[in-house]
């Protein structure tokens, strides 16, 4: 995963990445593939996607990928996919050894006994939109679902016992006591296992444990005064490294505490207002493939912007792109994939089980990140809708058990008929004035109706945050008209919005202006005919990362908006 530490010290990692051998089989079904039989004629980069490469450019079906590692010694081995798009079924040495849906999250196979030699690693991957087999996918979403292996690979030497994850929270930020959980898998049971963790290189506890067969957890609460703490002004990071037995695991934390209080957002027992953008991951080049330099160059845009905020618009982001949150001090709304589903979606066990197994997988990789202060579920689903709650209760009911830690969320796009706002800490509300409907002199007025409407209905004790808001504008197009899709009229919209949201209204703890960067759209026709070029073009930047007018309005704005936080 390449993170921007050394996870580990002791186990032994190869990287996958690089070029593996590649078919598109097209449409095929999955049983139908006799593995042995695949005949490879391309090669294609890992990570990457597939379908954004000029030869499979909007090809839906079933691919194949093949690479070899060389074993010199027999063992355990765990193969670790960072995301794949968005069914896949993976093969060792010819053997179907696990399905995975749904992209953008990490999973793993656990190999055991593996003889020395050759390892062939055969990956069938399914970009089709097909609900029956993947329902986290459908064409009608906002965006262009590519497919592929599009992050990295790696497959990881395991001994007798191993480490499964290292997990930490802050319990108490004033006298920096974390509580550490070490979750660990052992093939057989043994006694005085030595058990060390480290901070910052020095030891702060070592000692004997004894282990189960299978697996356990370890539990302690350690205390580390004087530690920095992390804040966007100051994101001090920390190292924790643990040691058990003969393997090891080094996580980078910040110790900080986020919480609401009445209608505050706050941070370390300071009030703060968000402002910021929501981002895709996705370029018209490389599709969700983020090589390290494009995620460089976005966490610079944003930070460039005065963003304080970014949401992770509508699933997992790459754990890469966590880290350089986490080192540039931004706080990051966290997302299940998901996007404008109805009851029939939230009542089938189908979906809500491929839901749940999202969202597990997503706090298991966001859950060490300072930078992740929320999460949010189901973008813009009918959350007015009686038979809908059931299935928002499930889902922030378990993001809850997961992870008590963060406040939870999810965006409304009807708050005067919600019928889930007691279940959130944050409510947040999507609206596009001047966009889809009034005009840009109303903007004002909308707004303020969105507060009244929340707070009359009850809900005045809750921060209340607007989670989107933007309008299109397609790059170098200046008019005289200054109408849509003008880059005039996208300055015109955000200009009256972020003043009034993040200058005139106290009640606002947040803004995420859609979105920071264009984006290719669903193709279905429903969209295509309301997104010219097929993108969705209210990116501050386009998707080339080229600037609209309105970059340097909401640059400028937003940088007003941290003069007057920091001279309150
Ligand atoms: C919604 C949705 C976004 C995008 C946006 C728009 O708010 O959550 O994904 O589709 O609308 O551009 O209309």
């Amino acid at each position: 995963m390449l993170r921007r530490f050394r996870e580990h010290d002791s186990r032994s990692v190869v990287d996958l990445r690089g070029f593996w051998d590649f078919v598109f089989l097209g449409d095929v079904e999955p049983d139908q593939v006799d593995i042995r039989k695949v005949a490879f004629d391309d090669v294609m980069a890992v990570p990457g996607c597939f379908d954004a490469s000029p030869r499979y450019a909007g090809r839906r079906g079933l691919a194949a990928y093949r690479t070899c590692l060389p074993l010199l010694e027999a063992g355990r081995l765990r193969l670790v996919f960072d995301a794949v798009h968005h069914w896949c079924r993976i093969f060792i040495n010819g053997k179907a050894v696990r399905d995975h849906i749904g992209g953008f999250t990490r999973f793993a196979v656990d190999l055991e006994d593996v003889p020395a030699g050759d390892l062939e690693i055969i990956v069938l991957v399914d970009n089709r939109l097909d609900y029956a087999r993947c329902p986290l996918h459908l064409d009608y979403f906002d965006w262009y679902h590519y497919g592929g292996i599009s992050r990295g690979v790696e497959v990881h030497r395991l001994g007798k016992v191993w480490i499964d994850a290292l997990e930490v929270a802050t319990e108490d930020y004033q006298s920096r006591r974390l509580a550490l959980t070490v979750r660990y898998g052992a093939s057989t049971a043994s006694k005085g296992q030595p058990l060390v963790v480290r901070f910052d290189g020095d030891v702060a506890l070592e000692k004997s444990v004894d282990l189960e067969a299978g697996g356990g957890t370890l539990e302690t609460s350690l205390e580390f005064p004087g530690a920095a703490l992390w804040s966007p002004e100051e994101p001090e990071l920390h190292y924790l490294h643990v040691q058990l037995g003969e393997d090891d695991l080094r996580e980078r934390i910040g110790i900080r505490e986020f919480r609401t209080q009445g209608q505050q957002l706050l941070l370390n027992g300071e009030p703060v207002q968000l402002a910021g953008v929501n981002r895709h991951e996705s370029h018209v080049q490389i599709g969700h493939g983020q090589p390290d330099a494009l995620l460089l160059a976005d966490a610079q845009l944003v930070r460039d912007l005065g963003c304080n905020f970014v949401r992770g618009s509508h699933y997992p982001q790459d754990v890469r792109w966590l880290d350089l949150c986490d080192e540039m001090g931004f706080l990051v709304w966290s997302e299940v994939l998901g996007w404008q589903h109805t009851a029939e979606h939230l009542n089938d066990e189908h979906f809500m089980q491929a839901q749940l197994t999202n969202l597990e997988e997503m706090v298991a990789s966001a859950r060490n990140h300072a930078s992740v202060v929320m999460y949010g579920i189901l973008n813009e689903s009918r959350s007015d809708d009686p038979e809908c709650r059931a299935g928002y209760a499930t889902l922030l009911g378990r993001l809850r058990e997961l992870d008590p830690t963060r406040p939870v969320t999810y965006t409304s796009t009807r708050p005067a008929k919600d019928l889930c706002f007691d279940l959130v800490d944050i409510v947040a509300v999507d609206v596009y004035p001047g966009w889809y409907h009034n005009t840009p002199a109303d903007i004002p007025k909308v707004l303020d109706e969105v507060a009244e409407t929340v707070d009359s209905r009850g809900f005045s004790d809750k921060p209340l945050m607007i989670a989107e808001l933007g309008a299109g504008a397609i790059w170098g197009w200046r008019d005289w008209h200054a109408r849509h899709w003008s880059e005039q009229y996208q300055v015109e919209i955000l200009e009256t919005a972020v003043k009034h949201l993040l200058l005139d209204r106290p009640r606002w703890c947040g803004l995420g202006i859609w979105q920071l960067c264009d984006i290719r759209s669903s193709e279905a026709l429903v969209m295509a005919l309301r997104r010219p070029r097929s993108y969705n073009n209210k990116g501050l930047v386009d998707e080339y990362r080229r600037p609209k007018m309105a970059y340097d309005v909401v640059k400028k704005l937003y940088r007003q908006a941290r003069e007057k936080r920091q001279t309150k």
